[in-house]
């Protein structure tokens, strides 16, 4: 199974299009975060689903009123996007208007040192919001495998967890894999290596042996 998801933060169409053709055969899903839809446009999401035929993830981060979510969902989802990432300390209604249009993951903890301030310490309100709004997924960080199990423990077990921090931001695939983690979210190990191929299929085959 494909566990692998391509965090494609670069800004140039030509670019961000040429990655994901050589990298497409060993991934699960491409996400699409502000850098690309600033820099080539909502119309990359197309451009991309069409050149690999794989899922998007349109990583926005959304934490906005109800209305004001709906509102940037309703385009996101029509451009193509698969599944929106989108926060939920905002509320459960905000949350709810989001999944009404489509598949939604909800970050319920970070993986940088600042997320250890204001969202680790309301992390378990998340999960509980996560196991009553039932999303396809969490967000939570492989740079702290031990968050990770412990998120798996609580989260409702048909709830993907999805784990960016793996490579530049030190976590290891493996180790979050055997905390819990279903898929992760790789961006510069992959997207900045000279052989973006190579490191797709490296982090493949780690996650194969895992
Ligand atoms: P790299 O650090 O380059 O592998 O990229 C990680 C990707 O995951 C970026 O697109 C981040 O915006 C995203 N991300 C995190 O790094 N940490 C989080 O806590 C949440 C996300 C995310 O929601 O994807």
């Amino acid at each position: 199974m494909k566990r692998l998801v391509l965090a494609l933060d670069v800004y140039e169409r030509e670019r961000a299009l040429e990655i994901a053709e050589c990298t497409a055969d060993y991934l699960w899903a491409i996400k699409v975060n502000w850098p690309l839809i600033i820099g080539s446009g909502l119309e990359i999401i197309a451009a991309l689903k069409q050149v690999t035929g794989l899922p998007i993830i349109a990583d926005l981060k959304l934490a906005d009123i109800p209305n004001t979510n709906r509102l940037i969902a309703r385009k996101v989802f029509e451009a193509g996007a698969d599944y929106i990432i989108a926060h939920g300390f905002v509320g459960r209604d905000s949350v709810k208007a989001l999944m009404e249009l489509g598949e939604v993951i909800i970050v319920v903890e970070m993986s940088h040192p600042g997320a250890k301030e204001f969202i680790q310490p309301v992390t378990d309100g998340l999960i509980e919001l996560a196991n009553e709004l039932g999303p396809f997924g969490v967000i939570a960080p492989a740079t702290r495998p031990e968050r990770v199990a412990y998120i798996r423990s609580k989260l409702r077990p048909e709830i993907k967890i999805l784990t960016p921090g793996v490579g530049a931001q030190g976590g290891s695939a493996g180790e979050v894999l055997k905390a819990g983690a279903d898929y992760i979210i790789v961006g510069r190990s992959i997207y900045g290596s000279e052989n973006p191929r190579e490191a797709a299929r490296r982090l493949h085959d780690e996650i194969m042996g895992v």
